[in-house]
């Protein structure tokens, strides 16, 4: 007890000595100019839209360029491109949404076209459509030589696709669900597929598919860097959390 009150004692002390310096500080520097010192002078923020309506989902590149998916009306969701100056609506006003983009501007999306989903790519000046069918293909992403990578349905499974700049083939087992593609710049593609027992974690080389995990985990949302580095978020049996894995090429580390 007396050792408490000998610590309220020093912090009474404490506060009276620093008092005047902080009632300064409150005087000289009023709340509302700390916000605006926050927000204006110790960053260069720059708003590239001011609209009435939902601008969301941006995507970034490694050249400042950004995409992202702006609802200019009800029921509509146009694809927006700021190239580092001047921003361009790539899309017609429907239903165009998740765009992704690579480092030379080209970019990639999903498009309801009224009863399901395509895949649209703008090659940095034509917008083509890469699937015409009755099923959904959906998550598209591109890489920085151009290939473009996603999940479709038809009608049984959901496989994994690639359209090269010339032809698009399935990549994954068609007889598993095979969903959310990656692609790095050398064309190595990653994804989940489940075998029956959960899903594993599979990796594509540009020639065949490896899978990366065996076990009864459950595992999902691999991503992919340039040097081949393979990351997910797995949870094994009845855990109730999910945790990181990392792949290296050689070692899977939990983090
Ligand atoms: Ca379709
Ligand atoms: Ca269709
Ligand atoms: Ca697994």
């Amino acid at each position: 007890m007396i050792h408490h009150l000998d610590l309220r004692g020093d912090s009474v002390a404490t506060v009276k000595r620093f008092l005047p310096l902080v009632l300064l500080i409150l005087i000289s520097c009023p709340l509302k100019d700390a916000y605006a010192l926050t927000v204006s002078d110790m960053y260069d923020i720059t708003k590239l839209v001011n609209a009435p309506y939902d601008n969301r989902d941006p995507h970034i590149n490694n050249n400042g360029q950004i995409v992202w998916e702006g609802r200019k009306g009800p029921g509509e969701a146009a694809v927006f491109f700021f190239d580092g100056s001047t921003i361009h609506q790539i899309s017609d006003n429907l239903a165009n949404q998740r765009p992704r983009m690579n480092d030379s501007g080209q970019i990639v999306w999903q498009r309801l076209d009224g009863a399901d989903t395509e895949i649209m790519f703008y090659n940095g000046s034509t917008v083509k459509q890469l699937t015409d069918n009755s099923y959904d293909e959906e998550v598209p992403v591109i890489s920085n030589n151009g290939h473009i990578v996603w999940h479709g349905f038809n009608g049984t499974k959901w496989s994994i696709y690639k359209y090269d700049g010339t032809t698009t083939k399935m990549i994954s087992d068609p007889a598993h669900d095979a969903k959310n593609p990656q692609i790095n710049s050398s064309g190595k593609i990653v994804w989940q597929q489940n075998d029956g027992q959960g899903d594993e974690i599979y990796l594509y080389d540009g020639a065949t598919a490896t899978r990366v995990t065996n076990n009864n985990f459950t595992e999902y949302y691999p991503m992919i860097n340039d040097n081949g580095d393979v990351a997910w978020q797995g949870r094994f049996g009845n855990e109730a959390d999910f945790e990181t894995y990392l792949f290296d090429g050689l070692i899977i580390r939990v983090h």
